[in-house]
């Protein structure tokens, strides 16, 4: 499909994607039917919609059958379209297909939006002009008409799945363990949809994958791009690496180049591995590393991401609300030294507790569980931690301060999604941090 005017285009979901989605369509002369399964009362960007999109609200999704293309919203699962649709594109597949710059797009199951903000930082700071997009909280099609030099591009497990010719000229796969089971229903299928991201690349593409991770590494093999491996737990002949306290760089038979990582503000090994996976993308994206890595002195790390959020009894409280699966919360326990009080659960996405578990036991002093995953937490912690259970984030933040010490981290670090109690991460965080703040403030009153 080469244009969209007068074609019949299917948006499914009215959240960021759907509508700018919409919009899109409709700009591009295509006749667009917008639904959403919850009513409008629900959705706050309808005021954003263009007035030229018919809206489907509140009710089953019209039949995709009826329409030249679907755009599915991440969050639709493939079951709601894949089989009665003619063709279905994502906000990912659509940017593609006009957008005029090179794209440096970044996976994998944990670190993605701390690296393509990093990315997007240490390219500006060599001097290119750059914004990020996509799974990190701003819609892909809003960089259409940027004056840019590159996009960088966030993208999640479901927004590979709805690509076709998605071709990013920098492809960045962080890590691959499991998460979203309930919607990808194996971890092969999970995989398999991250991958996509390389599937479209060409030889003079560049894919970046860390080679730590065995399952990353074993899909080098199958990818047509030049690979630029990356390891922070050993050294490489060609890649990037962490040798001590710098990185290497050495791309091709070149001199390897060594730059100081003490710039890093951030803390955690993780957080190591980010920069030096940043630092490899761009440097294949042709920027300097030399300039690129001057970014790090002004990156301070995003919101709910092992974010120390207050003190108080003191013990020092930490929101890492956006752990969303067993494997980022393993980084974060396994970030700090000290003695733990854990706040964890939610919604469960179908995925194993038993490594979490493990590293628990060797770092939290006792842990307090919230929502729909408490039980299978509290199984898989028995007799290895001590555990109490909390109705909400408030309650779990005052159980907490009860049982923390001086010189003990309380860490919100869920490793579940947050809709079982809360619109999102951002929003589970936030309520913690309150809760934090007034527990100081009673804590400073006469
Ligand atoms: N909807 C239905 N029927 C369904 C499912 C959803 O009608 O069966 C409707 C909902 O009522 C809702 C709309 O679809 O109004 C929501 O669509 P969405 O969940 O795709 O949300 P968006 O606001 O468009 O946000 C999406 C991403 N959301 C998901 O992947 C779930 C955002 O990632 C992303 O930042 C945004 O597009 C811009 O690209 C969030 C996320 O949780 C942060 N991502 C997952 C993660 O990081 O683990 C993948
Ligand atoms: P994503 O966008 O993939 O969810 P973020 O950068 O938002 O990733 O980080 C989310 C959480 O994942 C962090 O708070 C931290 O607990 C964990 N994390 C970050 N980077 C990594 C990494 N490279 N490997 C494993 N876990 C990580």
């Amino acid at each position: 499909m080469k244009d969209l005017a007068d074609r019949r285009v299917l948006v499914l979901g009215l959240g960021v994607s759907g509508v700018s989605a919409a919009n899109f369509c409709a700009e591009r002369g295509a006749r667009v039917v917008a639904a959403d399964e919850r009513p409008a009362r629900a959705l706050s960007g309808l005021s954003d919609l263009d007035a030229r999109v018919e809206r489907v609200l509140g009710r089953a999704f019209p039949d995709p059958a009826d329409f030249d293309l679907v755009v599915p919203s991440p969050g639709v699962p493939r079951e709601r379209y894949a089989d009665r649709a003619r063709r279905a594109w994502g906000d990912v597949e659509l940017l593609y297909r006009v957008l005029a710059v090179p794209i440096l797009a970044v996976t994998g199951t944990n670190g993605k939006s701390t690296t393509t903000r990093l990315a997007e930082s240490m390219l500006r700071a060599a001097g290119l002009r750059t914004r990020a997009a996509g799974n990190v909280g701003a819609p892909a099609l809003g960089l259409v008409g940027e004056a840019l030099d590159w996009a960088v591009l966030e993208v999640s497990s479901f927004q590979l799945e709805t690509t076709e010719e998605f071709r990013p000229r920098v492809a960045v796969i962080l890590n691959l363990t499991p998460d979203h089971l309930d919607r990808h229903g194996s971890f092969e299928a999970y995989r398999d949809a991250k991958a996509r991201i390389l599937a479209r690349q060409e030889a003079d593409d560049v894919a970046v994958l860390n080679f730590d991770d065995p399952a990353v590494r074993d899909l080098a093999d199958a990818c047509r791009a030049r690979v630029l491996p990356f390891r922070t737990a050993g050294a490489l002949s060609h890649g990037a690496w962490l040798d001590g306290s710098c990185i290497v760089i050495r791309d091709g038979d070149g001199p390897a180049v060594r730059l100081p990582l003490d710039g890093l503000r951030l803390s955690g090994l993780h957080n190591r591995e980010n920069a030096v996976a940043a630092l490899a993308a761009v440097a294949a994206a042709g920027a300097d590393p030399s300039k690129a890595i001057l970014a790090l002195d002004g990156f301070v790390g995003l919101p709910h991401r092992v974010e120390e959020v207050g003190r108080a009894g003191g013990a020092l409280f930490v929101n890492d609300s956006k752990a969303t699966n067993p494997g980022a919360a393993v980084q974060s326990l396994r970030s700090f030294p000290a003695s733990v009080i854990w706040i964890a659960g939610g919604r469960d996405k179908g995925l194993d507790f038993a490594e979490l578990a493990a590293v628990a036991a060797a770092r939290v002093r006792a842990a307090v569980l919230i929502g729909e995953a408490a039980g299978k937490l509290e199984a898989a912690l028995a007799g290895r931690v001590d555990v109490l259970a909390a109705a909400s984030i408030e309650e779990a933040v005052q159980r907490a301060a009860g049982l923390a010490r001086r010189g003990d981290v309380v860490l919100l670090s869920p490793a579940c999604a947050s809709q079982d109690q809360f619109r999102d991460f951002e929003e589970r965080g936030d309520r913690f941090r309150v809760a934090v703040a007034a527990l100081a403030r009673r804590e400073g009153a006469p």
